[in-house]
Formats: C-alpha cells, structure tokens, sequence
C-alpha cells in the first residue's frame, strides 16, 4: 500500500509535533510504504480545509506514485493498531469513535477528521470542493460527492477506530461559516466545475524533513 497522509495545517506546531510522534510508530507498524506531507497554508486569510487536501493529493503524485490517500486533522491520534490506514473497496472513514464526542459516532454520513479514498476514488469525485472558507461543511459535500458517484462508504468497527483528539480552542480565521451549510446542498450541481479540476494555488515553499514533507502554499483566499 503506497499510502500519501495529508495533513492540513495552519499555526499548530504544538499538535503536530504530538501527531508525528504518535503516528509514525502504528503507520511503521502498518507496514505501509507511506509519506507524510503537511500542507500548510500560508498568511492569514480564511481557512480552507479541503483545498488543502486537494494540494496535498496534486503534490504528493509529483513526487511519488501514491495509489491511497489518507486525510487527517492533525489533532486526531488513533489508539488501537488495528485501525489501518490502508485503503479499500468503498472510501473509507476511520474517525469513528472520538474521545472528543464521548466515542459516539455523530452521523451515519459523517466523513471528516480521517478518511482514505484510493487515488481513482478521489478521482471519481473531482477531489473536494475549493470553495468551502471556514470552519465546517467541507467534508459533508466530499460525502455528498461519493454518493453522487454511485459510492458508498465503509468504516472499521467502533471498538477499533477509537481516536483521541488533542485539546483545542477555535482557531484564528476559521470560524464557522454559515454559507457552507447551504452549500452541501447543492453538490451535484458543483462537482463537476468545483475540485480538482479548478484547482489554484502558489507553492511558497518546501521544506523536507526527515519525518514528513512541509509544503506551504498561498490558497487565493478571498
Ligand atoms: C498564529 O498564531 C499567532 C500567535 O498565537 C497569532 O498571532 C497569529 O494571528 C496566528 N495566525 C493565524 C493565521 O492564525
Ligand atoms: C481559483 O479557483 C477558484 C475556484 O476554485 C476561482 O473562483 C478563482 O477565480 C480562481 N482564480 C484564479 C486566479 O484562477
Ligand atoms: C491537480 O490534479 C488534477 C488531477 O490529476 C489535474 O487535473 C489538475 O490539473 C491538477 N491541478 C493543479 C493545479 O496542479
Ligand atoms: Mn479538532
């Protein structure tokens, strides 16, 4: 399994430096052949987690031919091995049970903090909608997306996909936007215009380390 996790980013220093130390033990584990690449995004403007994800996907296949992808928070940490990071059939979520939410799944369509798509699932749906600024919705319409191209979604069992989510308050310029809501609404008349096909962005830098690749990117935040 040649595995690409993405992680979004933006002034959490403290959280990743807890997710490397934690993930690099189970993915090595895992025996998957995998890279990590922390997409942060650049200047103060509003967040946009799913364009970062986007990023992540176009970048990683430059430097590799990844076959899965893995979206993660970088707040979310799994705590049992068995939970792997591999992917399947169906996209897959793996954040299933999070300590955050007294491990107890918040929707039957949920589909954000961690989940795997192969690279011709995420493909099949255009990647994520670029349009989503702010907190909240993105991963929804990614969901609304794999439905509307005749997927469905798979999780592993809630016993193992237990997470614990490092401790945050709300971060700068990412507050919840009510305009998101109302667009996962309206995803079958955006996926075909709205992914990875319209996707713009500048690379600022690339910073290789040994244990991931930080790529800081100007989004074009409105
Ligand atoms: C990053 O954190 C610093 C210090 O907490 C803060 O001054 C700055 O506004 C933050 N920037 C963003 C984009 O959140
Ligand atoms: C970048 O893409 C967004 C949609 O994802 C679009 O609204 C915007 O006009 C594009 N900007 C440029 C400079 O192409
Ligand atoms: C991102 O990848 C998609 C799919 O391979 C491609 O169509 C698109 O041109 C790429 N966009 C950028 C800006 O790299
Ligand atoms: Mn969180």
């Amino acid at each position: 399994h040649k595995v690409a996790v993405i992680v979004p980013f933006r002034n959490r220093s403290e959280h990743l430096n807890h997710w490397l130390y934690y993930l690099h033990p189970v993915l090595m584990r895992q025996q998957l052949d995998y890279g990590v690449y922390v997409i942060n995004q650049d200047g103060d403007g509003a967040f946009n987690r799913a364009k970062l994800m986007n990023i992540g996907f176009n970048e990683s296949l430059k430097e590799y031919d990844y076959d899965c992808f893995a979206f993660s928070d970088v707040d979310l940490v799994p705590i049992d091995d068995r939970n792997l990071y591999r992917c399947s059939d169906h996209p897959r979520h793996l954040s299933v049970a999070v300590d955050k939410f007294n491990y107890i799944l918040s929707s039957k369509t949920a589909f954000g903090g961690v989940s795997l798509l192969t690279q011709q699932q995420f493909l099949k749906v255009n990647g994520f909608s670029n349009t989503f600024w702010g907190w909240g919705g993105e991963d929804d319409d990614l969901y609304n997306r794999i439905i509307h191209r005749g997927m469905s979604i798979t999780r592993p069992d809630a016993q193992i996909a237990k997470y614990k989510m490092i401790k945050h308050g709300r971060d700068l310029h990412n507050e919840v936007n009510p305009e998101n809501a109302v667009k996962t609404q309206k995803t079958a008349e955006n996926i075909d215009t709205d992914g990875l096909n319209s996707l713009n962005f500048t690379v600022k830098e690339i910073m290789k380390d040994v244990l991931y690749t930080l790529i800081s990117v100007d989004v074009r935040s409105p």
